[in-house]
């Protein structure tokens, strides 16, 4: 618990055409926080940058990103929704936590591991520091409470370590600028500057896995088109993907302790359960005993019903780029308002400023 205004803050990265398990892991969760926080949406442009994105690309993904944004459902006037790049106090806010955050830190990072793989003497430095710069964007509104997908939660801890050590090795400074705000460390309460960001990871799609393989994570980079669905897929390609998805020969349990080992039925149930918005026991209740001939074209079809109308709404946003920028700059505007006052306390805490 600490005392900081709650705010919620998350960010997609513009690095591909968005998946379900984005939109189950992260933006249908970022439209049902809007009813009761006060939320901030970006989307995360200079970490797409880690990857040498194509410009052009960058642009479009961007774009894109916002769309589906609003194609779900958030409200860009209730909430702040933007473009990390427009507001430089992240950029500037990332280079102060490189100086917090130890290279032991980061050297645990399993996602970088995982994206370099094993040629990491040739991964961008800004790959290396990508969760620095995430603890910035977070950080630079003060942000509580970070929707996310499982993958992220090192990510997330990171924050709170940054933030921690930022509190610590400037608490004498923090409290003599009386920029302190009570925050609470186990069974003790300090004064610090930044809260100690809870992530929020629930429900059934924390992560949704591959088509092609049930023990991959379904991701926007995987070079198979096939592993996932994307937001944009149609009706066809959506049927398609779910009839070719990988699955065992056995029928569907009667109960979930009978998907242990079946990583792909398993996952298949899962995503039915988090579109109909339920849970696994529900729907092995209704399918239990039933072969993938039966579930597949049933989980087809919800899936279709639930995205074709999301598929729609985007193309007809993307349409209108203008609108779409608009939204952008107008959210950037917001956002620079309070991450320049963060930017401004942190330039005299740490004595960039007198
Ligand atoms: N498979 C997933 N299941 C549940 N949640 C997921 N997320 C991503 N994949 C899944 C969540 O989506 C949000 C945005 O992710 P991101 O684009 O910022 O980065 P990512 O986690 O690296 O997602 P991808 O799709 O795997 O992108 P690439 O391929 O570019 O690396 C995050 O909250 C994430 O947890």
């Amino acid at each position: 618990m600490n005392s900081f205004e709650p705010r919620v803050f998350s960010g997609v990265q513009p690095t591909g055409n968005l998946t379900l398990g984005n939109y189950l892991g992260a933006i249908k969760k970022f439209v049902a926080l809007q009813d009761t926080n006060n939320c901030i949406y970006c989307v995360v442009d200079l970490h797409a940058l880690t990857v040498n994105p194509n410009p052009e690309e960058l642009i479009d993904g961007t774009r894109s990103i916002a769309a589906a944004f609003l194609a779900a459902g958030i409200d860009p006037v209730a909430n702040i929704v933007f473009n990390q790049s427009r507001v430089h106090e992240h950029a500037e806010l990332a280079w102060v936590f490189n100086c917090v955050a130890r290279m032991g830190w980061l050297n645990r990072m399993t996602q970088f591991k995982e994206k370099a793989g094993k040629d990491r003497e040739n991964a961008s430095v800004g790959l290396f520091a990508y969760p620095t710069l995430m603890a910035a964007d977070i950080l630079a509104y003060r942000g509580t409470h970070v929707p996310v997908g499982d993958d992220q939660k090192q990510h997330l801890e990171l924050a709170r370590d940054i933030a921690q050590k930022f509190n610590n090795d400037y608490s004498k400074r923090i409290g003599d600028l009386q920029l302190g705000v009570p925050v609470t460390v186990g069974e003790e309460t300090v004064n610090g500057y930044f809260p100690l960001t809870e992530p929020i990871i629930e429900g059934p799609a924390t992560r949704i896995m591959s088509l092609r393989d049930g023990t991959k994570k379904m991701s926007k980079s995987d070079p198979s088109d096939l592993s996932r669905i994307n937001l944009t897929d149609t009706a066809d390609d959506i049927a398609k993907k779910i009839r070719k998805a990988k699955t065992d020969p056995e029928p569907l349990p009667g109960e979930t302790d009978g998907l242990a080992g079946r990583p792909e039925a398993e996952n298949l149930v899962n995503i039915y359960a988090a579109l109909s918005e339920t849970d696994m026991g529900e729907v092995l209740r209704d399918f239990g005993g039933q072969q993938f001939s039966v579930f597949k074209p049933a989980l087809a079809e919800l899936a279709i019903e639930k995205l074709d109308p999301l598929a729609t709404e985007m193309r007809k946003l993307l349409d209108d780029s203008g609108y779409l920028d608009q939204v952008l700059a107008a959210g950037a505007d917001r956002a620079s308002a309070i991450a320049r006052e963060t930017m401004g306390d942190v330039k005299r805490i740490v004595g960039l400023s007198g």
